[in-house]
């Protein structure tokens, strides 16, 4: 199997192998781990990076002195093993005083708490050199549509990161800010549920600018949509800032499993693009390759190890599977007859408008409408390929 190594950039949330796999019917069935030790083990297996929550690191409730530990023993732990901290995050859901949201709760001194929260956050986020801080706004929904005024949300939404952005801009951390969708769970419904909301609501802030998206596989999966397609919007838009990756078996409860281990086709296609680009051309991805999965609750330690480890092996081999697709004869003669390049071809000639295009006859009075309508497109042909370069018959 291929071997990760640092250049790949593959990064972890403490709080995935760190799950201790309490779920909602269920106590813990793992220890806690410490945040040193899954620096020191990440190191070890090839990662870049660990991103982590305010909470995962610094546990709540704990005294500015045992932080301040905390905090220093981390350091040092990164220090040793070259391990970074590409993204940063802030747990606005655990508490219970975010049971009805962080900057969306009807309650203002909520939102006023929430803001301190993640404020004192980013200060140490931009103290470990994090570039990018994320938002999901889990808790920010509703399950009653009558006691929530959905505009007002978005307005306090806006007023928060606004607010934050500026913190980054006056303290000069040159920060960027990735907003992560869900379309539900914990809440009913949660605002920004999908890649199209965030994306829509990112052009109503005042820095727009300095925010993008951090969009998760199975999120956009448990609302049967498209991540491929999620994510290509997102790099089209220059709005893909960061990458939550993982595996979700169609639209059931959030899933996190190893990256490819539901929609192995389209994580395929995922890794193609992040990979290869589009064939068109058009802004690509540089971050980490994150992985936000949640190791099987039935493992001990040494299944999340393994299962840490799946993530980044079968990243790397849809990564080769991907360049073998692409580098295939075959292939790009059956690319070049479905005429995939021919679509970023503008529609119009150059200086052409509607008036020249109404006097095209070929256009329309003398367009060949039989032969538009019988051809094929030969799609098949690469959905063949592709299935077979997966599975290595190629
Ligand atoms: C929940 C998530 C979150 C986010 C995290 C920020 C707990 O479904 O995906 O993980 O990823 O809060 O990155
Ligand atoms: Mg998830
Ligand atoms: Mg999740
Ligand atoms: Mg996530």
């Amino acid at each position: 199997a291929p071997q990760p190594t640092r250049e790949d950039k593959f990064s972890f949330g403490l709080w995935t192998v760190g799950w201790q796999a309490r779920d909602l019917f269920g106590e813990a069935t793992r220890p806690v781990l410490a945040a040193v030790e899954a620096v020191h083990k990440l190191a070890e297996l090839g990662a870049y990076g660990i991103t982590f929550h305010d909470d995962d690191l610094v546990p709540p409730g704990s005294s500015p002195a045992e932080r301040q530990r905390i905090i220093d023993e981390f350091k040092a732990a990164l220090d040793e093993t070259g391990l970074v901290v590409p993204m940063v995050t802030t747990n606005l859901f655990a508490d219970p005083v975010f049971k009805d949201g962080g900057f969306t709760s009807n309650d203002r001194s909520v939102r006023r708490y929430a803001l301190r929260k993640v404020m004192r956050n980013m200060d140490l986020a931009a103290e470990l050199g994090a570039q990018i801080y994320v938002f999901w706004g889990g808790r920010e929904g509703s399950e009653v549509d009558f006691a929530k005024d959905v505009r007002a949300a978005l307005d306090r939404y806006r007023e928060g990161i606004d607010l934050l952005a500026q913190y980054s801009i006056d303290k000069g951390y040159g920060m960027r800010f990735a907003i992560e969708p869900k379309p539900n769970e914990p809440r009913g419904d949660i605002l920004l549920p999908s890649i199209g909301h965030a994306l829509a609501f990112i052009s109503e802030l005042e820095h727009h600018e300095m925010v993008g998206i951090n969009p998760e596989t199975g999120h956009e999966q448990m609302a049967s949509l498209n991540y491929t397609h999620g994510i290509a919007q997102a790099l089209w838009q220059g709005k893909l800032f960061h990458i939550d990756l993982n595996g979700q078996k169609g639209p059931r409860y959030d899933q996190d499993l190893v990256f490819g281990y539901g929609d192995l086709l389209q994580a395929f296609s995922t890794v193609d693009l992040l990979e290869n680009g589009a064939p068109g051309g058009g802004p690509t991805y540089d971050g980490d390759r994150h992985f936000d999965y949640k190791p099987l609750r039935t493992e001990d330690m040494s299944g999340v190890w393994e299962s840490a480890l799946a993530n980044m092996e079968l990243y790397l081999a849809l990564r080769e599977r991907a360049r073998a697709f692409r580098a295939d004869p075959e292939v790009q003669e059956a690319l070049a007859a479905a005429r995939v390049a021919e679509l970023s071809e503008p529609t119009l000639e150059p200086g052409e408008g509607h008036e020249q295009l109404a006097a095209d006859k070929t256009a329309f009075e003398d367009y060949d409408l039989e032969a538009a309508r019988t051809q094929g497109y030969g799609y098949a042909r690469i959905q063949r390929l592709a299935l077979e370069h997966l599975v290595r018959m190629r």
